[in-house]
């Protein structure tokens, strides 16, 4: 039985690589950080699986990240864990830079002081983000980077720690360059989902209108379930290699809110100077605003457009995504038209 050990496991991407790696017979382990109140509801409903461990650590304590790597001896980590949020990075640059540059570099460190460069394959979560302000379009593996907040920085620093790794000790170690990927279970305060939360509160009469930053950034959103699977591929391969994983696919946030409320029968019309906070989204039918814009959710540094050829991922791992745009929106907003009406959702929303 192949052992995983999983950083990041209560996240987004934890959640379904852990579904995956319990699907394949894999013993997983997973390195939870101490939370005042529970942070495990993403992955509840494995918590009584035979093969689920889950072990108390924390990345910015290289203590705790070497003894869990000493006592699991993992064949394969999957280093998911990060402090994710782009625009919260601007506000919080040396925790952003010690979670996810210095983590990662713990994490290597505590394979090499266990003696394990041989023997454990080491997968980095990567991002679309250190492209920045876009060399090229597309973006692939070759494309060089212009990182633009504290996040991305945080991030290459990272990625070259990774390469180092490999280049120096010989490891596997390797990186997904992953653009955003989004699901059900996605921050409440990334765009996508505030949008289909939003869009579902307002559907089911539970408040009238929000609000929203740059509705013009363009990203390359896929769906975060098949994404998981490409990481896994990642690591089975016969020697380490960086992977950009997308779908070539860009659209704006602007889009998005558009393609939300057609899920529910509205059609959103424009009004205002476009770009200006002025500008608000209406129903088309009666007028009633529905979205408005909030000069405080615009970040310092913007990341206009982001979009990936995964090519290389399609011909070496036999990896292209199949939800697209429309469908991914879909399962999100059909998703939280239900989710919204749990009695907990109250709560949940006002602790984000
Ligand atoms: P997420 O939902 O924000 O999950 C982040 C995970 O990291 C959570 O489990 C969190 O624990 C954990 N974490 C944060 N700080 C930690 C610390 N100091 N010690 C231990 N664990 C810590 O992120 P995600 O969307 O699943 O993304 C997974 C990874 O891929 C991240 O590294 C992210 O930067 C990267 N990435 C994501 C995307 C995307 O579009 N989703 C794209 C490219 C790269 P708590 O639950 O306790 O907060
Ligand atoms: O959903 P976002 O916060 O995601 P962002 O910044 O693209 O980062 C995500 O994807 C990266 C991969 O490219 C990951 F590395 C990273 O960990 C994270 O998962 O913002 C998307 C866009 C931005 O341009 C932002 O300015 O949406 C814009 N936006 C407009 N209004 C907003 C809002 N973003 C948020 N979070 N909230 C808003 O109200």
């Amino acid at each position: 039985m192949k052992k995983a050990l999983i950083t990041g496991i209560t996240g987004q991407d934890g959640h379904y690589l852990t579904d995956l790696l319990l699907q394949k017979n894999y013993k997983v382990y997973g390195l939870v950080r101490r939370n005042s109140s529970p942070n495990t509801h993403r992955i509840n409903a494995f918590l009584n699986h035979p093969n689920l461990t889950l072990l108390s650590g924390d990345m910015s304590d290289s203590i705790s990240v070497s003894r869990i790597v000493a006592d699991t001896r993992p064949d394969e980590i999957y280093n998911l864990a990060a402090m994710s949020h782009v625009g919260l990075s601007f506000n919080q640059p040396e925790y952003t830079a010690d979670v996810d540059a210095l983590g990662t570099l713990r994490m290597l460190e505590a394979i090499r002081s266990n003696k394990l460069e041989k023997a454990t394959r080491f997968y980095q979560a990567s991002t679309s983000e250190l492209f920045g302000k876009v060399q090229e379009v597309p973006q692939t593996e070759k494309t060089p980077f212009h990182p633009r907040s504290p996040y991305a920085i945080a991030k290459l620093y990272s990625y070259w720690t990774t390469v180092n790794y490999r280049e120096a000790y010989g490891m596997f170690a390797t990186n997904g360059i992953l653009f955003n990927h989004e699901s059900p279970h996605r921050g409440l305060n990334f765009v996508t989902r505030k949008i289909t939360t939003n869009v579902a509160e307002i559907v089911n009469g539970m408040r009238s209108h929000f609000t929203i930053g740059n509705l013009e950034s363009k990203r390359d959103w896929g769906y975060a379930k098949e994404y998981v699977e490409g990481m896994w591929r990642i690591l089975q391969q016969d020697s380490p290699k960086d992977f950009v994983l997308a779908t070539g696919e860009t659209h704006s946030v602007r889009e998005f809110i558009e393609a939300a409320f057609e899920c529910v029968d509205i059609k959103i019309e424009w009004k205002g100077p476009k770009g200006s906070v002025e500008e608000c989204g209406v129903n088309a039918k009666n007028n009633e605003v529905l979205v408005k814009i909030d000069p405080q959710q615009f970040r310092p540094a913007e990341v206009d457009l982001l979009i990936g050829d995964a090519s290389l991922a399609k011909k070496d791992l036999g990896w292209e995504p199949k939800v697209k745009f429309q469908e991914l929106v879909e399962i999100m907003v059909k998703h939280d038209i239900e989710y919204v009406k749990q009695p907990y959702w109250q709560v949940e929303k006002t602790l984000c």
